[in-house]
């Protein structure tokens, strides 16, 4: 299964890695509310997805990174709702500056073995094992408001390195 209509909001997902870390963020407002994520947001007209990636990781927690991977666009359909996102994900392991809490997001980093999935959006656990191991994938998710997962598919594709 997948989304049947064309994707109507474009977003980007980014996550800093360190040696055996990921950073991550506690969205403080907004869509996600309460949830640990990775950094990103809207992409605005005329820029370029992975140049949205970057101004959103700097405005979120003050970091400026560089050297972006690709791994994996995730459509997220929610049951009833108009909106159909495709969302971008990047890792990079390349970054300057110490994170910073800002109005948006307290960042915290976290060890790939503490994950803390309770607290995060409820399709995360599917594919971070993908992320953190730099293994690029497609997926799909259809949600039931914000907490179900109704249905979803996530298919492996070969890796693909974006040099900024
Ligand atoms: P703003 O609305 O704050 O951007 N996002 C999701 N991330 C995960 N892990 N799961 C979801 O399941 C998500 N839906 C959206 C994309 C929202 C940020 O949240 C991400 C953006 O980085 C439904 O501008």
């Amino acid at each position: 299964m997948a989304a049947e209509r064309p994707p109507n909001k474009l977003l980007t997902l980014l996550f800093v890695l360190r040696p055996g870390q990921v950073l991550l963020g506690m969205k403080k407002r907004g869509f996600g509310k309460g949830r640990w994520n990775g950094f990103g947001g809207k992409v605005h007209q005329g820029e370029s997805i992975e140049k949205a990636a970057i101004r959103e990781t700097s405005e979120e927690c003050g970091l400026t990174v560089s050297g972006l991977d690709k791994v994996g666009v995730i459509l997220f359909e929610f049951v009833g709702e108009a909106q159909l996102m495709e969302v971008h994900v990047f890792r990079t392991e390349t970054f300057t500056g110490d994170p910073v809490e800002t109005e948006e997001m307290r960042p915290q980093w976290f060890a790939h073995t503490e994950i803390p999935y309770g607290s995060m959006w409820p399709d995360d656990y599917l594919w971070y094992p993908k992320m953190l191991n730099n293994k690029y994938f497609d997926a799909w998710m259809k949600f039931q408001g914000h907490d179900i997962v109704l249905d979803y598919s996530i298919t492996p594709r070969p890796s693909t390195n974006l040099n900024i």
